[in-house]
């Protein structure tokens, strides 16, 4: 057996014994279930072991114990209760950006509810040539690839529902404290945990695909973060004040972004606005906003159903679309 086969046999295994924590299961059962050898059953619990998961191995017999830390396609599917998004789930140690690999797949292959993830990016990406912190094990770097039957400009209201949808997440674990600084941070205690980059792809001038990422700190410590982001970078674990399992938390967003999906898909953010607008930690506050060269300083009054913020200046209401604009300034 190659070491591709005994991988996929790992997972095959994992996918049996998972489900029945502390139940003891014959290697020879197994065997049998699989269409294998005993041997190399027993080779592929140990390589269960090597990725982390908890497991109980005697020559003759296996027990699961306890889930390992990792954002692997079969860990987040045991989580998963999503219809579309996910149902093609493919889960990587290291790449360079979830988002251009799933620009590269969708470009192929532009398939509905395509979601990519990593362990860790080595060139993830923010908007406007920002960088995205990624590093291993303790963040989720996730891609979802969509292809919406909608015209392109109702494309940069994703973005915000994208962060709704992670900010609905998040509330289940730190009750009370999430907002959404428009168009695309989420913030706990005014740091944030997680930015959404929104990729649109047009083939004459309809959507051919869309690619929304999602960067999410989840298990850093202050240490984890550089210099440069310790002030205003923090994790759901140094706010919840307790571990997060990865896997189950990406379960719980994707699930959260089909629903906000379906619904945008309807009527844009129209059902959502009572909800965006308590989550925002704009409205209401004088701000500052970069759109290509020019800034504008006004007043947040709302954000309408397209997704994008309603501001005053100089006595005059001014709707800017969430597409290129960052919040320089704020109080
Ligand atoms: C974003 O950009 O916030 C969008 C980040 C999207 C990252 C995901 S990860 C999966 C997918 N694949 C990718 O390659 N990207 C997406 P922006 O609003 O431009 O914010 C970037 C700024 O946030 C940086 O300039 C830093 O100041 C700050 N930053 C970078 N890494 C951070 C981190 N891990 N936590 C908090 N802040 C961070």
């Amino acid at each position: 057996m190659n070491q591709s086969e005994l991988v996929k046999l790992a997972d095959d295994i994992l996918v049996l014994i998972r489900k029945k924590p502390k139940q003891v299961f014959a290697i020879s059962t197994l065997a049998k279930k699989l269409k294998s050898e005993s041997f190399d059953i027993y080779k592929a619990a140990k390589v269960l072991k090597s990725w982390g998961y908890g497991i109980k191995l005697s020559k003759s017999e296996i027990t699961f114990k306890q889930a390992a830390d990792t954002l692997s396609a079969t860990e987040i599917s045991f989580y998963l209760k999503t219809k579309i998004i996910g149902h093609n789930l493919v889960s990587f140690q290291s790449v360079k950006s979830t988002n251009d690999l799933a620009s590269q797949v969708a470009g192929n292959y532009p398939d509905e509810g395509v979601v990519i993830t990593s362990e860790k990016q080595t060139l993830g990406r923010g908007r406007l040539g920002r960088s995205w912190h990624s590093p291993e094990k303790v963040g989720a770097y996730i891609s979802i690839i969509i292809t919406p039957k909608m015209s392109p400009e109702k494309a940069p209201g994703l973005s915000v529902m994208t962060a709704l949808a992670a900010a609905e997440t998040f509330e289940s674990y730190c009750p009370g404290q999430v907002k959404i600084k428009w168009p695309n941070d989420i913030l706990l205690g005014n740091r944030k945990i997680a930015g959404v980059l929104t990729e649109l792809y047009t083939k004459n001038n309809k959507i051919d695909y869309v690619v929304v990422g999602i960067g999410i700190n989840v298990n850093q410590k202050p240490q984890d973060f550089p210099q440069n982001l310790r002030k205003i970078a923090t994790s759901l674990r140094q706010v919840a004040g307790k571990k997060i399992n990865r896997a189950e938390l990406t379960a719980r967003f994707l699930k959260n972004f089909e629903k906000e999906y379906k619904q945008y898909q309807k009527n844009q953010l129209a059902g959502s606005l009572k909800r965006l607008r308590a989550y925002s930690s704009l409205l209401g506050q004088t701000i500052t906003l970069k759109t290509g060269d020019k800034l504008l300083t006004g007043q947040a009054l709302d954000i309408d159903k397209t997704g994008a913020l309603i501001i005053e200046t100089g006595g005059k209401k001014i709707i800017v679309s969430g597409g290129e604009v960052t919040v320089v300034k704020r109080p």
